[in-house]
């Protein structure tokens, strides 16, 4: 790949080669699983060069591996941005930036409706460090406009959001925080790369839980930063070097092999979420569907501005609320009941009682997550047989 220039190259070529293409040592295709803690120096002199920053080059896993920096190129490349920065969980890597950027008596402002666990970390442990977390409808830009305050260090995004689907104007956002000088992050886990680019509209930071349609395949817990590369080398230097949250060099790699087919992935994700809401949304069983791509969805208008297509995840209330759709999710055979998503697998689950359990009744109920909301991560099948499954378990209810 030496005479080809890899920046101009298209999305799914960088998929392919991003990570630096064929090691010129070995010829490996594949990038190695370094699976080294600790990397020797040439002499106590050059060990002390990079242990002052004066030379480039692998001391320690915990602050980089070649596997690891492969990945970090690669991801790099696919959002647009300068840098980027592994963790070992996606909580990991939204912890680690809001902790860089947030000191004792700040701020952020938030989207109100994000994952389970990001909620949970603004109201359980965020406060612990007298940290204030403002999470607003963000749907309306002013919500956010509003909720800055002189003390406000960051805005933070989920779109489209878990588990409602629900999207945010992420240009809109980026001119409001560039007006206030302070970043905008986007959670792009839901959407990946290939189907919106946050830094292309404006966004400084863009954050992934790597576990879902990153990796695809059900078997990684990790996460994944992009951004400036100052902000990056700080990011390393500080969080991941004294919270030490890094991700394994297998870990790494299994990441690296996902990239390759995420693109094919995902035009298969979404062509199966389409018409797996298409059924849905005729069943007499369920009241409405959620699907970015559907023109009945609430902001599928931004949806056609800001995605080149609409994800793989549906969402649907069922008539007969919790106690339904208790039955139809231990009805389905082929469809996994199971958090997490962005898996070759079907997954189904209740956010109320699970991922967004952590969400008060009243905080549901503002955000829109009802007794009978399903969450359905659609996967890789043949949609006539996840249709089928769907058929056959909504008869039993
Ligand atoms: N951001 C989003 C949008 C997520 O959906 C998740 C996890 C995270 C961040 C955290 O990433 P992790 O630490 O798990 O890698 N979402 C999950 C879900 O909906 N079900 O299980 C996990």
């Amino acid at each position: 790949m030496s005479k080809f220039n890899l920046a101009k190259a298209k999305f799914a070529t960088l998929c392919v080669h991003g990570s630096g293409g064929v090691d010129p040592q070995t010829g490996a295709v594949s990038v190695p699983i370094y699976q080294s803690s600790t990397f020797a120096f040439q002499s106590a002199k050059h060990g002390a060069a990079l242990f002052a920053g004066e030379i480039e080059g692998y001391v320690y896993t915990r602050l980089g591996n070649p596997t690891q920096a492969a990945l970090e190129r690669e991801m790099a490349f696919l959002e647009g941005g300068e840098a980027a920065l592994c963790f070992s969980s996606g909580m990991a890597a939204i912890s680690g930036v809001i902790l860089a950027l947030c000191r004792n008596g700040e701020n952020l402002v938030s989207s109100d409706t994000v994952y389970g666990g990001t909620h949970n970390l603004y109201k359980e442990s965020l406060p612990l460090w007298n940290i204030g977390v403002k999470e607003v409808n963000a749907t309306e830009l002013k919500n956010i406009e509003n909720a800055i305050d002189s003390k406000t260090r960051l805005i933070f995004i989920e779109t489209p959001a878990n588990p409602t689907l629900s999207l945010i104007d992420i240009t809109g956002c980026a001119e409001i925080a560039k007006a206030h000088k302070i970043p905008l992050i986007v959670d792009n886990t839901f959407a990946t790369p290939y189907l919106q680019r946050p830094i292309e509209m404006g966004t400084d930071i863009v954050i992934h839980s790597a576990t879902k349609y990153i990796g695809g395949h059900g078997d990684t817990i990790a996460g994944i930063v992009v951004g400036k590369k100052e902000f990056i080398d700080e990011l390393r230097a500080k969080i991941l070097r004294d919270l030490g949250a890094v991700i394994s060099p297998l870990n790494a790699w299994l990441l690296l092999r996902g990239l390759k087919t995420l693109p094919v992935r995902m035009d298969r994700h979404c062509a199966n979420a389409l018409e797996i809401a298409k059924f849905l949304a005729m069943h007499p069983k369920i009241n409405w569907v959620k699907y970015p791509g559907l023109s009945t969805h609430p902001h599928h208008e931004l949806a056609m501005k800001q995605m080149k297509k609409y994800g793989g995840m549906v969402t649907f209330e069922i008539k007969g609320g919790r106690n339904a759709g208790e039955k139809l999710m231990n009805s389905v055979g082929l469809i996994t009941l199971a958090v997490s998503l962005g898996d070759c697998d079907s997954l189904i689950e209740h956010p109320a009682s699970m991922t967004h359990s952590t969400y008060s009744a009243e905080e549901l109920e503002e955000v829109g997550i009802s007794e009978g909301l399903i969450r359905l991560s659609v996967g890789l099948e043949d949609p006539v047989d996840i249709i089928a499954d769907l058929k056959m378990a909504l008869k039993k209810i």
